[in-house]
């Protein structure tokens, strides 16, 4: 038995995979959801209300707290948890920890008598972090790009983004430059949960380094001007930047509690959507991935470095080695239910889409579906837009628009990777919804590859702690976790059909 575990800190909640690579078993999983079992952090959707709808942030104390509840969640399930020889972890990419001077001391010195939040909250200079659904930084983000042009997007992989941690930090730095001065660490969500078990700063891994706007890829090192562009002092900061399979550390006495092995490394975390390309079996170019979750990814590993000359694509760290390219649509599984609530049905009607009430290209419908503030294309003044007149079209109708309008866009903006995938994975909550699959094989003329686990990114990160404590190549690894478990084949006669969709929608977009 060589048992490796990954934990998955995502937007809603936190999730552990075991996995057992003599057998290339998952042995056993827990989950925690942060509204349903940590209410009292009022996060009931993954962050704070705020009046201004562009603001969401979190405490990252649910973060904490969740680790200690999954781990005693795992305890109860009779896990031979002390067989573990290595952690690591995924963590929502972007969102920024920021701790004071007390930190380091305070994850060195643990106490096991103690929770995890309440030890922390001392060691917070800011008490909230904001995440990735963030859009308040649109000033910050013209002012860096007034400042460094076009050469922000060609070093740092992406032109300045709302969302993205250099922007964040320095609307910060802006607003409460005291509690900036007072800040000594700023984590990532990843280099965080990598330190708080390691009892030591993590490094912040190159995958989800590469969503901050401040690491240049071409030097896999921190920009020294446009960090302290962004914020004075940052790189003081900042903790050093390192490859996927650093050791972090070693797993913290604290967790003997739990009946975890203290000393086992503790693998640099990476981003959720780094992980699910290794947890997807696809680090290597060629195939791509659609995560269909809170918000849908599309990426897939690079040949070159290459960017979107739209600016909505980016560039992300593969964990495998090399890059991996990446576009996010906020409106994912949210727009989906937006319609689903409209259309009043269940999720297995809607996941059921009967063929017969409507056809491929659905006789010209299309939407722009921006319920909430979108990241490609860019709309901060969210309005759904359809181009009929869906009051009076029937479920069915508007079920298919948007499966095949946010699959068009998708195809839409994947087009500057210039890759014609012949391979699609998909993972996500929604990759049950076959009627989308079969629409997503028909845009891409692709064939859509299922796989048994849906968190692909805890698996990933489990992969990643194998493959960098046993050593293990992610050839081998893949073979035994990410095989397809059921392909749906692109059916060719929908290809003028899709192609001609797809003219009109990039017109409408426009
Ligand atoms: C990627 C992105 C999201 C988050 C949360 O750029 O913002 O995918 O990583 O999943």
């Amino acid at each position: 038995m060589s048992l490796f575990l990954g934990l998955d800190s995502s937007t809603q909640g936190l999730k552990a995979e075991i996995i057992d690579i003599d057998t290339g078993t998952i042995i056993a999983g827990a989950s925690v959801n942060f509204g349903k079992d940590l209410p009292q952090y009022n996060c009931p959707n993954g962050h704070l209300g705020n009046s201004d709808p562009l603001i969401k942030h979190a405490d990252p104390l649910m973060w904490a707290a969740a680790l200690d509840l999954v781990f005693s969640r795992l305890q109860k399930q009779d896990v031979p948890l002390n067989k573990v020889t290595g952690i690591s972890g995924s963590g929502q990419q972007h969102g920024s920890v920021y701790l004071n001077d007390k930190f380091t001391k305070i994850i060195a010195e643990l106490d096991s008598e103690k929770n995890l939040a309440e030890q922390l909250a001392p060691a917070l200079s800011r008490k909230t972090s904001p995440i990735w659904m963030d859009r308040a930084t649109s000033k910050e983000c013209r002012e860096l790009q007034e400042k460094f042009g076009e050469r922000l997007q060609q070093d740092t992989g992406s032109p300045a983004i709302e969302r993205f941690t250099g922007p964040q930090i320095r609307k910060f730095m802006k607003e409460d430059s005291t509690a900036y001065s007072n800040t000594a660490h700023i984590h990532l969500v990843s280099s965080f949960m990598a330190s708080i078990l390691a009892g030591t700063n993590s490094p912040i891994d190159f995958g989800d380094g590469a969503g901050m706007n401040l690491l240049n890829l071409k030097t896999l090192q921190w920009d020294k001007d446009i960090t302290e562009f962004t914020a004075p002092g940052l790189l003081k900061k900042l903790p050093r930047v390192a490859s996927s399979d650093t050791v972090a550390g070693e797993l913290s006495e604290y967790y003997n509690k739990y009946g975890l092995k203290s000393g086992i490394p503790v693998i640099a975390w990476s981003g959720d959507n780094p992980c699910s390309l290794i947890g997807t079996g696809a680090a290597e170019p060629g195939v791509a991935v659609i995560s269909l979750g809170t918000s849908d990814t599309f990426f897939a590993a690079m040949r070159d470095f290459k960017t979107d000359p739209d600016g909505y694509g980016h560039v992300f760290g593969n964990p495998a080695g090399g890059f991996m390219s990446l576009i996010c649509f906020s409106n994912g599984s949210l727009a989906r239910e937006e319609i689903k609530k409209d259309c009043n049905v269940s999720w297995e009607y809607f996941d059921s889409l009967p063929e017969n009430k409507t056809l491929p290209g659905n006789e010209g419908n299309l939407m722009l579906p921006y319920f909430s503030t979108e990241s490609t294309p860019v709309v901060l003044n969210p309005k759904v837009k359809y181009n009929f007149c869906a009051d009076e079209a029937d479920s069915e109708t508007k079920i298919r628009c948007i499966l095949e309008s946010q699959a068009l866009s998708m195809k839409l903006h994947s087009s500057w990777m210039g890759e014609t995938f012949t391979r699609i994975r998909i993972t996500g909550g929604a990759s049950h919804c076959t009627p989308f699959l079969q629409i997503l094989a028909d845009v891409f003329q692709a064939q859509i590859e299922k796989i048994a686990i849906t968190d692909s990114a805890g698996l990933g990160a489990a992969l990643r702690a194998a493959n960098a404590v046993a050593k293990v190549p992610f050839t081998e690894l893949f073979e035994l976790f990410t095989a397809a478990t059921e392909i749906i084949l692109p059916n060719s006669g929908n290809t003028k059909i899709y192609d001609n969709a797809l003219k009109r929608y990039a017109k409408m977009e426009k």
